[in-house]
């Protein structure tokens, strides 16, 4: 067994040989964050080379998801941070117009892992749901996703509606389009390239 194993079992919608890989590594002691990003996340990197060349089509790369989901369930209990737990509550959810949520899964798993009390609002998240969820849950963070460039609009008019209530939460983005600098061309408090590091971010932010 080999990383090469899950991105070819991901590659092949292979749920019972993904799954058979990702304990194969875990019990041969392979980091987590190792099977995720050399493994899983670069499968999907594949899968999408894959589709933006015309090889595959949206029902395949929705069957590539469904099996990453079934491999995220397995290393979901050591997604459980270093010890260092938060009481903050975070809002997260997909942006609207966008039904991406494997990213937007691993960064509120990996909160939940870390203490945060989670409210996780799914994909195709409207300002409004958002806005009304802040305030009952009296949220510290928002967390936005959104993984396409056509929904990267919707993000930055969630963070303007979040700043026009001038309610007391910070905002983090984060997903493949976006970046720092457009994290700070629409007033985000912050952006996260990837869970690790949203998980430091939500801390600083909500000084956890
Ligand atoms: Co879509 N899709 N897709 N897709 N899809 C992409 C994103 C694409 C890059 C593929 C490609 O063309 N190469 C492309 C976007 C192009 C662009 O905008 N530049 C694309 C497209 C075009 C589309 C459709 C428009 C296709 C169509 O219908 N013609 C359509 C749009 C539907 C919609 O949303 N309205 C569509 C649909 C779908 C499926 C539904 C079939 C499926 C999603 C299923 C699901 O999520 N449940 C799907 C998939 C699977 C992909 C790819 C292949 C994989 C995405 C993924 O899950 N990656 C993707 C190609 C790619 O990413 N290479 C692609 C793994 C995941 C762990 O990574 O989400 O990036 P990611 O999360 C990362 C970081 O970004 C970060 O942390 C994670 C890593 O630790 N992160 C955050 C994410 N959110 C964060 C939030 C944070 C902090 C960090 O703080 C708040």
């Amino acid at each position: 067994m080999a990383i090469s194993d899950i991105i070819e079992s991901i590659i092949k919608f292979d749920q019972t040989g993904l799954n058979q890989s990702v304990k194969a590594e875990l019990d041969a002691g392979t980091p987590v964050n190792q099977i995720l990003e050399s493994g899983m996340i670069a499968a999907m990197d594949e899968v999408g080379r894959r589709f933006s060349s015309g090889a595959l089509f949206v029902p395949e790369m929705l069957m590539a998801a469904r099996t990453m989901k079934s491999g995220l369930k397995l290393l979901e209990p050591y997604l459980t941070g270093d010890g260092v737990q938060s009481k903050a509550t975070v809002v997260i959810g997909t942006v609207k117009g966008d039904m991406h949520d494997i990213g937007k899964n691993l960064v509120a798993m990996m909160l939940e892992g870390a203490g945060f009390n989670v409210i996780d609002l799914g994909v195709d998240v409207e300002d409004g749901k958002f806005i009304e969820a802040a305030k009952l849950n009296n949220a510290q963070l928002v967390a936005l996703s959104a993984l396409l460039t056509t929904t990267m609009g919707a993000m930055q008019s969630c963070v303007a509606s979040l700043k026009e209530q001038g309610l007391p939460v910070k905002v983090m983005v984060g997903g493949a389009p976006v970046s720092q600098k457009f994290a700070d061309q629409i007033g985000a408090d912050g952006y996260a390239g990837d869970a690790f590091s949203a998980v430091d971010l939500a801390r600083n932010l909500s000084c956890a």
